[in-house]
């Protein structure tokens, strides 16, 4: 039974109300509580039912296209019937609380953009998306027939799911975006990670070395735990709520993007 975490350290309130420019790098974790099941789980994770190396590669791809094609059809309906939980919530509202943010996200689900988040950087892609195997041409309608994958209307390609898989790179914007949110951010939460996949989970080592503190959100231990400076153990649909609650309720004025120095903003 995940405790109700402690209230947030007011030092770290301190430096997120004092930030200037706030970073988010999240994982499976911040969805599970939308019952989306995460990768790692022992029980419930992806991983424990399904090989990565046959499902997630080209090589597998090209092994077994229909096999690949009909695990994204599975994850893409059970990311549809999900709903953005409480911690999606805090941070689309973190974000409109900071002079500046970005949100960096593992996650193909894209529940973070369904919460309200605007500035999202999906570093491995999103599920509900599907491109041209051969031309890399998003398509919008494709018919999921028996006949699986569907093929490129335009070169009779197959179709595939529009997500980054291992020994894929990640597309360049969105690894720009990811190393210059690290090297200029004041405050990095790392939430719902195990932080053993890359070059995402290089990020916050970068964040740190240029200064910035670095939060790691998670009920477990991972292997950022030792390096970061704030450690809140607890679901992220309970402590992020409760760590933008306690940065801007009842404190009077909160910055608000845009905010032009007019009336002040009071929190609601
Ligand atoms: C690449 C999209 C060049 C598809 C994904 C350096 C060292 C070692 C290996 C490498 C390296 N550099 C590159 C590699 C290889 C590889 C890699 O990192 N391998 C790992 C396994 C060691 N990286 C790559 O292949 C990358 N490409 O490097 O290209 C190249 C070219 C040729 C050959 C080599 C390299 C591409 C990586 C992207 C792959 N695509 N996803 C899909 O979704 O199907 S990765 C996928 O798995 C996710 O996107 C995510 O990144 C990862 C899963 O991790 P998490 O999201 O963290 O989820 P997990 O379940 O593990 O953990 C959940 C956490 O949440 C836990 O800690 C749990 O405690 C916590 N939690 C649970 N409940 C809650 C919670 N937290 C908060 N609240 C809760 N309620």
């Amino acid at each position: 039974m995940l405790a109700a975490p402690n209230a947030p350290p007011p030092e770290l309130v301190a430096a997120l109300r004092a930030a200037r420019f706030v970073a988010v790098l999240t994982g499976a974790g911040v969805s599970a509580e939308s019952g989306v099941p995460t990768f790692r789980d022992a029980q419930t994770g992806l991983w424990s039912k399904f090989d990565p190396r046959e499902l997630a590669t080209p090589s597998a791809f090209a092994r077994n296209p229909k096999r690949v094609w009909d695990w994204y059809a599975m994850r893409r309906a059970m990311v549809g019937r999900a709903a953005p939980n409480p911690a999606h919530t805090a941070l689309a509202e973190l974000e409109r609380r900071v002079p500046e943010f970005v949100l960096l996200t593992q996650n193909v689900d894209g529940l973070h953009q369904r919460a309200g988040s605007i500035r999202v950087v999906e570093l491995h892609g999103n599920i509900t998306q599907v491109r041209c195997s051969r031309e890399g041409t998003r398509v919008a309608q494709w018919d999921d027939s028996d006949d699986a994958p569907p093929r490129c209307a335009a070169c009779g390609a197959f179709l595939r799911p529009d997500v980054v898989w291992f020994e894929e790179m990640l597309p360049d914007d969105a690894l720009e975006a990811a190393e210059d949110a690290a090297t200029r951010c004041d405050v990095l939460l790392v939430v719902g990670t195990s932080a053993e996949v890359y070059p995402a989970a290089a990020l916050p080592a970068i964040a740190r070395r240029r200064g910035a503190q670095v939060v790691e959100i998670n009920p477990d231990t991972t292997p950022l735990t030792a390096q970061a400076d704030h450690v809140l153990h607890g679901p992220a649909g309970v402590v992020l709520p409760a760590l933008v609650a306690a940065a801007w309720s009842g404190s009077g004025m909160a910055t608000q993007r845009g905010y032009s120095g007019g009336a002040p903003f009071l929190p609601d």
